[in-house]
Order: C-alpha cells, then structure tokens, then sequence
C-alpha cells in the first residue's frame, strides 16, 4: 500500500488528533509540514480548496477533516479497533461535542488568556477562517467565564472515569478518549495557567498521561513537492462501494461541491465518484498532479449539485 501522507503542522489542536490515532494504531506515516495560515499553495492542487488542518493523502486520494481521515484509517488498519466494545455510534457522536462545543469553549479560554501575544496576522487568518465568528476582545474580556465553562465539561470527563476505569469506555483505549484528549492537549500546552483549568480533576490527569504514552506512531519527513509528486505519479483507488443515497439522487459523474458547514467554508468542486451515509467522494482535476479524489465527511459538510 502506498505510504500515509499527512499535511499539518506541530501546533494544529486537530491534527494532534490524528497524530495520537497513528500512535494508537502503531503506524508509520510520512510527515509534510503545511503553513498554519493561508496562502498553502502546496496543499491547494491536493484539496482543490479545502484550507482546514490537517489533511491526508494515500497516494492521489485524499482525505480532509479529522472525521473522514480516523474513520479511513480504521477501514485500512482495522485492529487495534478505535471503537472497543462496539462503541462506534458513541465515539463518533463524542466527536461532535469534543470537535464543536468542547474545541471551540478551549479555543476561547486560551486565546482569551494569551490574547496580547498572538500575532495579528494569524488572528486575521483565524477570523476569516471562522468566517467572522471570532472576537478576540471578547475572548480576553470572559477569560473567567470560559474557564468555567471549560471545567464544568472538564467534570463530565473526571465523572466518566470515576468508577477508576483506565480510558473513557473502560479498560481500552478508543475514538471516544482520542475525541476528547486532543482538545485537552491544546489547553495543557498553551493555557498559561493549566492549574487552573485541570486542579480539581485528578482522574484526567492521570488519563492524560496513558493518553500521551500511546505517542504518534513513527513519522518521517517527506516535502511538499515529494507529496505532490506521489499523487501526480499515482492513481487514485476505487473507491469503496457506496451506500445507499436516495437523497442527493446524483449519479456517478454530476458535477458537485462540497463545503463544510462551520469553519473554512472554501467550496470544492468537482464529479462525484461515490457518495454514502458518512463520507462522499469526488474527482478532481489539477495541473500540477493531475487526477485526484477527495475524500469528506457528510456530517458537517454540505453537498450541493452543480
Ligand atoms: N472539522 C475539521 C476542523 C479542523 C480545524 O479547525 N483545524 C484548524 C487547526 S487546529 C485549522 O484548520 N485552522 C486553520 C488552518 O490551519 O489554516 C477537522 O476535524 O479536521
């Protein structure tokens, strides 16, 4: 099988989250270090607009948002599960509250806190990406606020290792306690006071710290112009039979576009290859690598035809 290729970059919250998924799964992959704001001219011929981190490539196809790229992992390297016990549907379900509510209530607390020392220009980045939803002076002014917000969550997860169990689903790890450890991951790295956020909460921290021991699997370097050349030089693969779609009623072929529903609301156009319960799938054309497939989640994406 050709290699895994992952775009992000050190400091991405959600790239982490994939980054504990390979040490997870006790993967190799190949690293390509992507700016953390726009312009990404070398990850654009890739995802043909698609800006958010981080981003997969497996030869020319190509796999964006943390949701699309966990579950096709787990479809290509199935053991060890991400979902012990059967735990798929919550595990999932988790994401939302960890990816949304959770991430964005985190994302408040610390750029409140550390306001003074972000760069400008990566705030403005960070404003368009959230298409204007993103106050920094706001932030600053409910530091306290969010704080509390922050550990009434915080308490949820210290109640759903209360009975001593190891991970959050009991004695394995899985998708639900990756869901939730790499927001954590941020606040403890850049929160300047992480005490104040983790004090009372015994049994997450010592969680954080088997969550940490499961490391991000054996990443090597590889440039942005290799990755390109790897899906220039490859084909992508037949997609998976897709599920049932009596609700776009498209056929193989239509021109599509699909946009994710929240942050980095780029359209991405393109014929669709196949689409199904959970991700969609569709051709591209590019003339630095030629034919790729991009790979989305439906949960958070909208699909619209033409
Ligand atoms: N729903 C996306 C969210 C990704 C996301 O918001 N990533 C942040 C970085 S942690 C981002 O894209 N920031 C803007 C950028 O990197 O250009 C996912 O699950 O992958």
């Amino acid at each position: 099988m050709p290699e895994i290729i992952y775009h992000h970059y050190a400091k991405s919250t959600f790239a982490q989250k994939v980054r504990t998924v390979f040490g997870f799964k006790g993967l190799a992959w190949r690293s390509v270090i992507i700016p953390d704001r726009m312009p990404k001219p070398d990850l654009m011929p890739l995802t043909g607009g698609y800006r958010s981190t981080p981003v997969m490539q497996i030869g020319a196809d190509v796999y964006c948002d943390t949701q699309c790229i966990i579950r096709e992992l787990e479809r290509r390297f199935p053991e060890p599960t991400l979902f012990p016990g059967g735990s798929e549907g919550l595990a999932w379900s988790l994401g939302f509250w960890t990816d949304k509510v959770l991430y964005t209530t985190a994302v408040a607390l610390v750029f409140g806190a550390v306001a003074d020392k972000l760069d400008p220009g990566y705030v403005e980045d960070r404003v368009e990406h959230r298409g204007g939803a993103l106050d920094i002076e706001k932030m600053k002014a409910e530091v306290p606020q969010n704080r509390g917000q922050l550990r009434a969550q915080l308490g949820w997860v210290e109640a759903m290792l209360a009975d001593g169990r190891g991970f959050v689903l009991g004695s394995e790890p899985g998708l639900a306690d990756v869901n939730v450890y790499f927001v954590l991951w941020m606040v403890r790295r850049l929160y300047p006071a992480p005490d104040q956020v983790f004090g009372p909460f015994a049994k997450v921290r010592a969680w954080e710290g088997r969550m940490e021991a499961l490391g991000e699997g054996a990443p090597t370097d590889m440039t942005a112009a290799e990755a390109l050349e790897v899906a220039r030089t490859s084909e992508p693969e037949p997609s998976p039979p897709a599920d049932s779609d009596e609700l776009l009623g498209l056929s193989p072929g239509a021109p599509v576009t699909v946009i994710p529903d929240d942050k980095g609301r780029v359209p991405v156009r393109g014929e669709l290859v196949a689409a199904g319960l959970q991700t969609i799938a569709i051709r591209r054309q590019d003339a630095r690598v030629g034919e790729v497939v991009v790979h989305f989640p439906r949960a958070g994406f909208q699909v619209f035809e033409g």
